[in-house]
């Protein structure tokens, strides 16, 4: 018996200081001092043996069970700590790595063309309007002194919804309302920014893109008041070293009128492959406005008068940032956006 006793000492010493984990120790612990365990069975069956033997098995049973809780209790710090240092290290930051940026976009490279274009005119006391991309035959053409013949009107050159409405084919319609939404004869300055459409497609056009167009109308407005506003306009968006140049061209919406023409921005004027060899570069059209487009808006020409000018911004972006393909902004290919 006391054999026995001690080689069952032995074992469950083993077994106690062989465990991994807290669970581990706890099923040990029940196998040998649990209700149901072995020492326990042994202590229970005390009554099976001589009365001499009793009390001496007993202290031997006793003995062993305190030395196995001793174990116990160290080990149960010992694993208490090491469970702690692996929850620890699991849950360690370092916090030398460096963060995770947030993929931040930003502004389209014709928007924010577009915002410079607005911005200069706003610091010249321009106000902006914007109106409706579907318009009626009467604000897209008939306001504008855009007669019955002309070729814009031809469904092969607009987009047509119904034969009375289609997509605006400039922005102008939208200074026309803005004129007949103020009281006759009122000062008129505004810029209308937006998209128009056309039938076109290839390297230089777009069947969608933008305008600026701008307005403005007042008691003696001269051509001299449209030289002077383009010519500063032209030298905050291109800079001041390019020379300007008015060509005298026709527009229905405007008498006389003239298309206004930079100094090539590639070659400084010299003559190249952007230029044509020609040394100047179009970029807007403007004009006196027409007296039967300030009539039809009800205002009179023997009172006031007005210029106007429209330009393309994909065109004008293409000679900013030196691009060559207009296509290129509608692909969306990061590599390309990223540049700006
Ligand atoms: C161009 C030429 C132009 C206008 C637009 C306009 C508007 C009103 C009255 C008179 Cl309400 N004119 N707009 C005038 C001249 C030229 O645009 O080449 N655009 C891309």
């Amino acid at each position: 018996m006391e054999k026995e006793l001690m080689s069952l000492h032995q074992q469950a010493a083993q077994e106690l200081s062989a465990v991994n984990d807290l669970n581990e120790l706890q099923d040990a612990k029940v196998k040998y001092l649990g209700k149901k365990g072995i020492l326990t069975g042994i202590l229970r069956n005390m009554g099976n043996l001589s009365k001499e033997e009793r009390p001496r098995i007993g202290q031997m049973v006793n003995d062993i069970r305190i030395k196995l809780e001793d174990i116990i209790t160290g080990r149960t710090e010992e694993l208490k700590e090491k469970e702690l240092l692996i929850k620890l290290k699991s849950e360690t930051i370092d916090v030398t790595l460096p963060g995770r940026r947030t993929n931040l976009g930003h502004k389209h490279p014709i928007t924010l063309t577009m915002d410079n274009i607005k911005n200069t005119f706003m610091r010249m006391g321009f106000t902006v309007a914007e109106g409706p991309e579907i318009e009626n035959d009467y604000y897209n053409f008939e306001a504008l002194n855009l007669p019955k013949d002309h070729p814009a009107r031809d469904m092969q050159d607009s987009f047509y919804i119904t034969p009375e409405f289609l997509l605006r084919t400039h922005t102008s319609p939208v200074q026309a309302r803005t004129m007949q939404s103020c009281e006759p004869n009122s000062p008129v300055r505004v810029i209308v920014p937006g998209k128009v459409y056309r039938r076109d497609y290839d390297a230089t056009h777009s069947p969608m893109f933008h305008q600026v167009e701008g307005l403005v109308v007042d008691n003696g407005i001269r051509f001299s008041d449209l030289k002077g506003t383009l010519e500063l306009f032209i030298h905050e968006i291109f800079g001041s070293d390019v020379n300007v140049r008015f060509r005298s061209s026709f527009f229905p919406f405007t008498e006389p009128s003239a298309e206004v023409d930079i100094s090539c921005v590639m070659c400084k004027g010299k003559g190249c492959r952007v230029c044509s060899g020609t040394g100047w570069l179009e970029i807007l059209g403007s004009g006196m406005v027409h007296p039967r487009v300030l009539e039809m808006s009800n205002y009179d020409p023997e009172l006031v008068s007005g210029f106007a000018f429209g330009m393309g911004v994909e065109r004008i972006a293409m000679l900013v940032y030196g691009i060559d393909d207009l296509r290129l902004f509608y692909d969306n290919d990061l590599r390309f956006l990223r540049q700006f």
